[in-house]
């Protein structure tokens, strides 16, 4: 049985907790008397209470996000009422800062706030090796109480040096057989950014630190030898360090092989010729980039303290889309201070039309000790108090109007970002007029006709789409309903939705003969040829 127990609710089973692992590998001699133990926020809490607690350990470490906090908040609960001597410590950053502010801190024992690599190691050596009383011991009896730190045992919120890589183990060897099998493998070359976005948690790591490049690269030599093929860097900034970011590429591409995928986090305005170079290598679908995009609007990426040369980025855009086979995910954020609806429509249509793969749209967050709060009042920010903190309405998008925007994401999720859509997605403005306008039109349409838009089915959501293309927008049904079966048969399938029959090449009774049509732009339908 573990003396220690590292654990944590994951986002999802795929996604395996490697900040865990770096607290593993750091433990030096404790690391015998440890145990990680994983799960993700599907599961039921007292099942998780029950599996902790049969490991019979004398403390528990509980990572602590934005996506489990709530249930973990709960699991703290539960295992505190059953077993309180059992020591509760809390770590990740969601409960670095406002501590004083959360319930989940309130029942912990301690919480090790910030990069805990190092200090966990030494608080559960100063629990485990000598008899301090538990905070909990201190808080309940007076005569401990007074003695205060005294008593020698580690405060409550316990704040972290930052570690430099050179003093910490890596945490490869952590991600067991079944992690390289199923799971997404992150990996770590820098930690912390030099940019001060201040919706960002990130923008408060500073210094930047870069692990050792050959300890760094043989790791990963270790990991493409145990047969992982998809690499996660977590690193905030990617192409920070040009040296570091060639170096890492080369490396990848010389043991590129058939299956091998790579996802990088990169800021757009960045990637000078000797990158572009090396980028171009590589084969179409191999490399991933997360390009945090999040405004277009100057006035608002000064108010966040986010400056970035539109100009650059666009060309960079270009180049990977002309000359690149890289996936391009790219951020956008709707809600930021001073950012209007029509201010975000703009910035949406030019990243449409610098076509990446993937936009995502985030809804504004207010994460706990970002500095976007100094905006509050000026802004008039109204924010969710639950995780995860969205936006409500703020001084230039009102409630109703951001309830629009949150339904476009998601259902811009569903079409734009499914891969499901590719040729489809397209005819949804092809009629002329603004990309976002369209799809914001769409996203009502299917708002009022679907009542919600998750859980709708594929063939379902085809049909919608038919309609709307058809009857609402007066798109040629017979270009929409090939669209859509390419589409459709793009992921493998060929069983023909009822629906389209009729209106393809080759159906024997076509429902309407339909001239030949193409969209024109700014015209308010499509036109016949
Ligand atoms: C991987 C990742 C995810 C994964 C989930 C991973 C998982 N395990 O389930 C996915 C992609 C799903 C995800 C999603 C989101 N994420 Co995310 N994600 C990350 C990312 C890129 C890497 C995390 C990581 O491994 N870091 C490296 C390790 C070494 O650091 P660490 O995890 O922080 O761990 C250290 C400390 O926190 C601490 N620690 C951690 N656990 C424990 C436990 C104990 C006991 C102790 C003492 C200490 C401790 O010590 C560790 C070692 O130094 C971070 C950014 C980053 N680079 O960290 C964002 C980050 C964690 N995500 C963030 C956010 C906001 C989100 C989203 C809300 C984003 C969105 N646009 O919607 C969503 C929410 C998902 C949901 N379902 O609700 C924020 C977190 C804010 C918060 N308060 O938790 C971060 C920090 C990004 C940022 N810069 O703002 N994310
Ligand atoms: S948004 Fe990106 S560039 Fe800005 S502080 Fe966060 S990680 Fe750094």
């Amino acid at each position: 049985m573990p003396d220690i127990v590292l654990t944590t609710l994951n986002a999802k089973y795929i996604h395996a907790a490697f900040g865990l692992r770096y607290l593993l590998a750091n433990l030096g001699p404790l690391r015998e008397r440890a145990r990680i133990v994983e799960f993700d926020i599907n599961q039921r809490v007292l099942d998780i209470a029950e599996v902790l607690l049969a490991q019979n350990p004398k403390i528990i470490g509980l990572g602590i996000y934005i996506w489990n906090v709530t249930p973990a908040t709960e699991l703290v609960a539960t295992l505190k009422r059953l077993r309180p001597d059992v020591i509760v410590i809390l770590g990740g950053p969601e409960v670095s800062y406002e501590t004083e502010q959360q319930e989940i801190v309130r029942l912990a024992d301690h919480v090790i706030t910030g990069e805990a690599d190092l200090k966990f190691a030494e608080v559960c050596g100063q629990l485990l090796e000598s008899r301090f009383p538990t905070r909990r011991d201190a808080d309940e009896d007076t005569e401990l109480k007074r003695a205060g730190s005294e008593i020698g045992a580690p405060p409550k919120i316990i704040p972290a040096p930052l570690p430099n890589f050179s003093q910490l183990a890596l945490p490869y060897e952590f991600y067991n057989d079944d992690d390289v099998a199923h799971r997404v493998i992150y990996v770590e070359a820098s930690r912390g950014c030099p940019f001060t976005c201040e919706f960002c948690l990130s923008s408060l790591d500073v210094p930047v630190r870069a692990v050792a490049l050959d300890r760094f690269l043989d790791e990963m030599q270790k990991l493409l030898a145990r047969g992982v093929r998809q690499f996660k860097f977590v690193d905030r900034t990617f192409n920070l360090n040009m040296a570091t970011s060639r170096a890492i590429l080369e490396f990848f591409l010389a043991r590129h092989q058939p299956g091998n995928f790579y996802h990088f986090e990169m800021i757009p305005d960045r990637l000078p010729l000797e990158l572009r170079a090396i980028i171009a290598q590589f084969p179409a679908g191999t490399l991933q980039f997360e390009v945090g995009v999040q405004t277009f609007n100057e006035h608002v990426g000064g108010l966040i303290s986010r400056r970035q040369n539109h100009t650059r980025l666009e060309e960079n855009f270009r180049f990977l889309r002309s000359e690149t086979g890289v996936y391009i995910h790219a951020d956008l954020i709707a809600g930021l201070p001073g950012e209007s609806v029509e201010s975000f429509a703009a910035g949406f249509d030019r990243l449409v039309a610098l076509r990446p793969q993937e936009i995502q749209v985030g809804i504004l967050k207010r994460l706990r000790g970002t500095p976007i709060a100094r905006h509050d009042a000026e802004w008039e920010m109204v924010y969710n108090p639950h995780p995860p903190y969205e936006i409500l309405q703020n001084k230039l998008i009102d409630f109703a109007t951001m309830q629009k925007l949150r339904r476009f994401a998601r259902h811009w999720d569903l079409v734009g970002n499914s891969g499901n859509f590719v040729e489809t997605t397209p005819l949804i403005w092809a009629g002329g007029g603004s990309p976002f306008a369209c799809f914001l039109r769409w996203s009502e349409w299917l708002h009022a006709r679907a009542g919600r838009g998750d859980g709708i089915a594929l063939a379902r959501l085809m049909e919608w789409l038919f309609e709307h293309l058809t009857h609402e927008q007066r798109g040629d049904p017979q270009l929409v309903a090939e669209a859509l079966w390419r589409d459709y048969q793009r992921g493998g399938r060929n069983d023909k939705p009822a629906f389209l029959r009729g209106y393809l090449p080759g159906d024997s009774q076509p429902r309407t003969r339909v001239p030949r049509l193409r969209a024109k732009r700014q015209a308010r339908h499509w036109v016949a040829d």
